[in-house]
């Protein structure tokens, strides 16, 4: 490694920021962890490790053999960190106390996407760090806003596995070499594009939506001759990780609103774990995340595997989504 690259390791990034020491080496036992799903994901349908458990998570999801072993490797290194004090996980229903004397409480989705496995797919492991309360429960050590995280992160699992981190002073990228399993610094205060025309949602889930929120992306869909004047681009992977890194490298806005089905009076995505790091992650590149009133990270959630609907991107998008939910959108013009 010669003296450039070295200044660009993430253990370099940690002292160049400042970085608290604690907090800088649970970071670091989660990316270990990180480095570990990704040789893991690379044999695995070699070693047989795609598809389904006969069991559910905590929403009700069935678990893949994979979900269940990223879960584990997280939990085992976090559990060797004195600084953790709780840890969460969608693949757990509850939190678990692991040091007493512990000042961090973490929550992760071990495997984000985990559908997409089948099928060799970009998946991702999310994470948020949130300072332990002191006097509390461990459940209620993650019922703050996510305002409150003292970071937040992804890593993707695609050609190449990449680090998004926020500290709350700007989003930075890093890629694993997986050579010699260090993460390099490939991209420093990430801006998101203000306006965009890529729009990322799952379109067979329409017949279920509001009325306002139908007439937004059917106005999208109008293209150019449309309310909105525009030609708009979609893309939707089914992995958020892989649908936000998108937004994160091009623009756009990713979608996963409330509707009519059967516990999805929320959305599908969990503010925890899920929605408040990717909007700390996007807040930290000039992008918004709302749910579909108010920012995701002034929310404080009353429920562990609470559910968000989450509307996040380019913040003029963003915005004119808001507008026709809240007033009906382009001068009361409907579709539907
Ligand atoms: P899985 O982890 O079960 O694949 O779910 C992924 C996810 O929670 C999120 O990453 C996607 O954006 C969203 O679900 C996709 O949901 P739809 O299957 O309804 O499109």
């Amino acid at each position: 490694m010669n003296n450039f690259t070295l200044t660009k390791t993430f253990a370099n990034f940690l002292l160049r920021s400042s970085v608290d020491l604690n907090l800088g080496n649970v970071v670091n036992d989660i990316l270990l962890s990180c480095i570990e799903i990704s040789e893991l994901l690379a044999k695995s349908p070699i070693e047989g490790l795609t598809g389904s458990t006969e069991k559910a998570n905590s929403s009700g999801e069935t678990q893949k053999q994979l979900d269940l072993l990223c879960n584990q490797i997280l939990r085992d290194q976090l559990r060797q960190n004195q600084a953790v004090k709780y840890f969460a996980s969608e693949e757990e229903s509850s939190a678990i106390t692991v040091h007493d004397q512990g000042v961090f409480a973490v929550a992760f989705d071990p495997l984000d996407g985990s559908t997409n496995i089948d099928i060799n797919g970009s998946v991702g492991t999310i994470f948020s760090i949130l300072p332990a309360l002191s006097g509390k429960s461990a459940e209620e050590s993650f019922l703050q806003a996510g305002t409150n995280q003292v970071c937040a992160g992804y890593v993707i699992y695609g050609p190449a596995t990449q680090l998004v981190i926020t500290f709350g002073r700007g989003t930075y990228i890093f890629t694993l070499d997986p050579e010699e399993n260090i993460f390099f610094q490939t991209d420093e205060n990430v801006r998101v594009p203000v306006d965009t025309n890529e729009f990322s949602i799952n379109m067979a889930n329409a017949r279920n939506w509001s009325r306002e929120f139908s007439n937004y992306v059917f106005h999208l869909l109008d293209g150019k001759g449309g309310p909105r004047q525009k030609t708009y681009n979609m893309r939707w992977t089914g992995a958020m990780v892989a649908d936000i890194h998108r937004v994160i490298s091009r623009g756009g806005i990713f979608l996963y609103p409330s509707d009519q089905r059967a516990n999805m009076s929320s959305g599908k995505l969990r503010l925890i774990y899920e929605a408040n790091p990717m909007a700390l992650i996007l807040e930290n590149c000039g992008a918004s995340a709302f749910n579909e009133a108010h920012s995701i990270l002034s929310i404080t959630p009353t429920q562990l595997h609470q559910r968000v609907p989450v509307i996040a991107g380019s913040t003029k998008e963003v915005f004119a989504c808001l507008n026709y939910i809240q007033n009906e959108g382009v001068a009361g013009q409907t579709r539907l």
